[in-house]
Parts: structure tokens; C-alpha cells; sequence
């Protein structure tokens, strides 16, 4: 099989590419080794960027979105007995939607599906060969077993932390950087009622806590745990007797529910250092990982591949291959900002037995600062609503 761009992974990043590259012309085919019921299960990220949302209805892909997210104005912060607003809107023009990832996935693969684009669910033994000449190609063996090769000009690399596109790239033209956390989230679904109007992110003695939604009748929350605890130390009576500790309110309740989902992931930053080699692109997660904490990865996934699908069309139309040849340097530009935001919310807003008291002193005050100063308060809500796509 033939085609322009292959792409490996039907992530946010690999279907949304898709999607782009369709609107220029550019034939394209996603590999991913995963069924369809796999991916659109996979609970993940739940924060839209602006720009995020205003790319999905300019594609024509954001009429569920518009009608089951919510737009949100600010969020809420609440340290040492507090809640304190923060205004997007006031502070920058700009709104959040919060609309689920697996529901984002639903949307772009129905899509692409209806329109007649190839994916390819349920591949295995994906190899990526000659990404340093003029014939890419990929070897993988397709749902039914069968061994197939697919023939591409480029390799777009969508294929998460975990896949193989990054590993293709010789280790000496890669300089890695990395985090990780001594913190986890355990994240649940519960069927129960919004409690509060928006977000709430927690820093209490216990561990951070975030209360965020999915749904007027299902909602997501977080707990701050430690990244080795099985799920098994997790009942759920535990579960909500640490929620109703960190998010507690005066004359305000967490509403409880019964509890459908329930995992936990550890935190990490990483940034993988080139983006591209040969004909290889490397997109979302495949390339760098943030702390959920900010709300970047599926956003900057989405950065990824509209910077590749303009510096595609740009080669393909106008035989113009700046814009390819400067594809890592502008990902990188905007995943370090984002990186650091990340980094930022994350050491602000979780506790560390291992710090010491100056630090935790100095997370408070930077807290005090993000509600109290207009300045460090657009700061903070500007990389949160999503930097202007450049
Ligand atoms: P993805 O990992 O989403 O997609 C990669 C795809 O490639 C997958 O479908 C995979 O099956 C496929 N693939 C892998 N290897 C392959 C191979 N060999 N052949 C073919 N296909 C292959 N971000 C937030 O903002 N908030 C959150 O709360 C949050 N929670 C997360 C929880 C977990 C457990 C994880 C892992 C990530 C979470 N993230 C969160 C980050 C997440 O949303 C990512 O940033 C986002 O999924 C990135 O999208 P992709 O780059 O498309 O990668
Ligand atoms: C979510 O709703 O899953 C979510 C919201 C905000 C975050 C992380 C996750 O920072």
C-alpha cells in the first residue's frame, strides 16, 4: 500500500493530523495497534485549549463538543481554607471547554470513518524502516495477522510515550530530558451531580485534589497518592474520605456517587530533543510528556500537528520545506512554555513530604501571589487558555 504521510497512532494527535491533512489534500493512513472500542474507553485528559476548540469547529468536528462540553470562565484555587476565583475570561478573552479526550477521540474517528479515511485498528509488529532516506516506509501485521508494508513520503510518529517512532531515531541524535514526580494521580468517574461551578485545584496538608467534571451527571476527580500504590489501597470509602478532606469547604459538600472508574498514573516531564529525523515527525505525547496538572498534553498534541500539517502543506504545494526543516524548533518554542506552566502548577499545588518548610512557605506564597496579582494572575491564565498558535 501507497500513500503521502503515514501515521502511526490514532491518538488525539494522530487523528487530529489526519483530519488536518485531509482539509489541504494530503492522503494519509493511521496504523494503530489498539481496536476502536480500546481507544475511544481510554479516560484521559478533559481541558480544551480555545484554540483547540476553535480548530475542531473550523474542521467541522466540534458539534458534539459545543453541545456536551462546558465552557468555563476560570478556574478555582483553594489553599489554607480559601477558594479564590481566577477569571480567564477577565484576565485574557479567553475561555477553557471542558469536554473529555475519549469523547474527543469518539468525535475525529466517526469522522474520518465518514468521510472515507483509512485507519487501520488492531495492528501489531509495527516497524518503521529508511526513515533516513527517500522511501520511508512502515512494516506492521494488520488486524487479521496478515503482514503488510505502507509506503509513505513521510512518518508522522503519534504513537504515544510508549510506541516506536521515538525509538527509531538514532540515541545520538536524541538529547532527552526528564522528571519524574514522587507523586501519582488517582483519577475516578463517579455518577454524581456537579458540586461546584468549575475546577477546583487543592493544595491542602493531606495532598493535592482536583475537582473537575465530565458531564452534569458524571464526575472526574483527582487525588494526589503515591505513584506506587496498587489500586487495591484505594476502596473507595478511602477515596472519598480523602476528597471530602482536601476539598473541604465551609457550608459546602462534595456530593458522592457510586465510583465506575479508577486509576492511577505517575507524573512525569519529558521532552525528547529533536522532533524530527529524515522523514520521521514526531507529534504529541511520542515526543514529550507534562504532569496533567497544567491540562497540556492533549493540547500541546494538537500544537504538534498543526505546526506539521502547515509545514506539509507548505512542501507538498508550494515545494517550500522551511517549515519542515524548523518543525522541531517551533514544537519545542511552545512545549518548553508549556513544560515549565506544568512544572509550575505541579510542584505549586502538591504536597512533598521530602520538602522542607522554607519550600513549602514558598508554594503557599506563590499561590497568594497567582490569586492576589492581576499581573502573576494573567501569567498563570494565559498559558492555561493556551498561548496564541503562532
Ligand atoms: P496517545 O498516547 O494518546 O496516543 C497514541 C496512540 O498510539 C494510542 O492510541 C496507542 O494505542 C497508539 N500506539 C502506540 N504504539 C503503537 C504502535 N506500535 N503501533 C500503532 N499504534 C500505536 N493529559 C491531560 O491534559 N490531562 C489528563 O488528565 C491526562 N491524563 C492522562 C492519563 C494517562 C494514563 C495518560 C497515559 C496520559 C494522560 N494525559 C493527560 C496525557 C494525554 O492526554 C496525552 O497528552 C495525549 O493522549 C497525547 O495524545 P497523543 O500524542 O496522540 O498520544
Ligand atoms: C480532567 O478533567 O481530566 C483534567 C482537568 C484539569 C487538569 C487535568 C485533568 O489539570
Amino acid at each position: 500500500m501507497r500513500t503521502q504521510i503515514g501515521i502511526i497512532g490514532a491518538g488525539p494527535a494522530g487523528l487530529l493530523l489526519a483530519h488536518l491533512l485531509r482539509r489541504t489534500g494530503i492522503d494519509c493512513v493511521i496504523l494503530e495497534n489498539r481496536s476502536r472500542a480500546e481507544i475511544e474507553g481510554t479516560i484521559r485528559a478533559g481541558v480544551l485549549e480555545h484554540w483547540v476548540v476553535e480548530l475542531m469547529n473550523e474542521l467541522g468536528l466540534g458539534e458534539r463538543m459545543m453541545r456536551e462540553g462546558r465552557p468555563d470562565t476560570g478556574v478555582t484555587f483553594q489553599f489554607l481554607g480559601q477558594r479564590h476565583h481566577l477569571d480567564f475570561v477577565e484576565l485574557t478573552g479567553k475561555q477553557i471547554t471542558v469536554y473529555a479526550q475519549h469523547e474527543v477521540i469518539k468525535d475525529l474517528v466517526a469522522a474520518r470513518l465518514k468521510a472515507g479515511g483509512a485507519i487501520e485498528f488492531s495492528v501489531s509488529e509495527t516497524k518503521l524502516h529508511d526513515i533516513d532516506g527517500d522511501a520511508p516506509r512502515i512494516t506492521y501485521r494488520d488486524a487479521k495477522g496478515n503482514p503488510q508494508e505502507l509506503r509513505c513520503d513521510f512518518i508522522a510518529g503519534c504513537d504515544g510515550f510508549h510506541g516506536p517512532s521515538r525509538q527509531a531515531i538514532p540515541e545520538r541524535a536524541r538529547n532527552e530530558f526528564v522528571i519524574d514526580y514522587p507523586w501519582g494521580w488517582l483519577g475516578i468517574l463517579a455518577e454524581a451531580p456537579r458540586s461546584w461551578h468549575e475546577l477546583i485545584y487543592s493544595n491542602h496538608d493531606r495532598g493535592f485534589a482536583l475537582l473537575s467534571t465530565r458531564s452534569p451527571e458524571v464526575q472526574r476527580i483527582y487525588i494526589q497518592c503515591d505513584p506506587k500504590d496498587p489500586i487495591e489501597a484505594w476502596p473507595d470509602d478511602r477515596i472519598w474520605a480523602e476528597m471530602q478532606a482536601r476539598l473541604a469547604f465551609p457550608g459546602w459538600k462534595l456530593v458522592e456517587g457510586p465510583i465506575f472508574q479508577k486509576n492511577i498514573v505517575a507524573l512525569r516531564s519529558f521532552v525528547c530533543e529533536t522532533m524530527q529525523y529524515g522523514q520521521l515527525f514526531l507529534a504529541g505525547d511520542a515526543a514529550h510528556i507534562v504532569p496533567p496538572t497544567g491540562a497540556k498534553g492533549l493540547n500541546l498534541a494538537a500544537a504538534d500537528v498543526y505546526f506539521l500539517a502547515r509545514a506539509l502543506e507548505a512542501s507538498y504545494k508550494k515545494g517550500d520545506k522551511s517549515l519542515l526543516e524548523r518543525y522541531s524548533e517551533t514544537c519545542l518554542a511552545r512545549i518548553w512554555k508549556a513544560e515549565r506552566f506544568s512544572w509550575y502548577m505541579t510542584t505549586m499545588l502538591h504536597r512533598n513530604d521530602a520538602e522542607t518548610a522554607f519550600e513549602r512557605r514558598i508554594h503557599l506564597a506563590d499561590l497568594d501571589y497567582a490569586v492576589t496579582s492581576r499581573a502573576a494572575a494573567t501569567a498563570l491564565a494565559e498559558v492555561y487558555v493556551g498561548l496564541p498558535i503562532a
